[in-house]
């Protein structure tokens, strides 16, 4: 399988998996040349390191509301892609007709993702996954300003960290979840499930910087996915509340 989302080839962390597709090293040449150019060519939504949300509420096509898009199969970038459609704010992208498709949507914003002292960088979205085939195909991706990064990777009914050993999670398939990702430095982060803290894992180092990006990421993989909402920002620190939500994981733990 070939991540297009962060740039890794097939000796990078996925290639340790088995592979569902053909790979190929141009291709991937080609990828990271097109990356740059993409990168070029950026969105910058916040005007300054401060904190900003930006809120894609599946009403739209990803691209008609400040996004940038990235797609294509296995002829080439802009080729081909995902069937997508928008049907009571959600987005559903579907590529179960070719395992070469990607189609995800990301944004870059150089130096102006992180979070300050007393500031919280929160990731969430709403996520249903029906159908997967290959190891995983739905990704999401964050990269810092420092070039420090999570991918988080799918298939139906676990989310696994593409960078780091060992770190993953299981969730019920075929049912919406509310994902949330959130980090105060950049370096560690922890991920609620539908309100439950579920993973806590490290960033990684990374070759660029300062992107978001979420879709289908993975060609040689296919799946079909509906995406609620995908939401991201830096907001003040909620002491309070975290202390609130710490209790609430006890006693949500008790429960099980
Ligand atoms: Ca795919
Ligand atoms: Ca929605």
């Amino acid at each position: 399988m070939t991540p297009w989302w962060d740039g890794r080839g097939p000796g990078g962390v996925s290639g340790a998996r088995p592979v569902a597709g053909p790979e190929s090293t141009e291709d991937l040449s080609m990828i990271r040349i097109v990356g740059l150019t993409l990168a070029a060519a950026l969105v910058a939504p916040a005007a300054s390191a401060e904190q900003y949300w930006i809120a894609y509420e599946g009403n739209d096509f990803p691209e008609e509301v400040g996004w940038e898009r990235n797609w294509g199969d296995w002829e080439g970038q802009y080729h081909g892609g995902a069937y997508r459609s928008l049907e009571g704010g959600v987005l559903t992208i579907d590529s179960l007709h070719d395992d070469g498709v990607f189609d995800f949507a990301f944004i870059e914003m150089p130096g102006q993702i992180d979070p300050e002292a007393g500031e919280l960088f929160v990731m969430e979205w709403g996520l249903k996954i029906d159908e997967v085939v290959g190891y995983w195909d739905p990704v999401v991706a964050l990269r810092s300003d420092g070039k420090w990064a999570v991918g988080l990777e799918f298939d139906e009914s676990t989310v696994t960290s593409a960078f780091e050993d060992g770190v993953w999670a299981a969730f019920s398939p075929g049912v919406f979840h509310d994902y949330r990702l959130t980090s105060s430095d950049m370096l560690t982060y922890q991920l609620h499930v539908d309100g439950q803290l579920t993973l806590e894992g490290s960033f990684w180092l990374s070759a660029s910087e300062s992107y978001v990006a979420w879709g289908d990421g993975v060609q040689g993989a296919a799946s079909l996915t509906h995406w609620d909402y995908f939401r991201f920002g830096v907001v003040p620190q909620p002491q309070a509340l975290s202390i609130v939500l710490v209790w609430a994981a006890v006693f949500g733990g008790r429960q099980r």
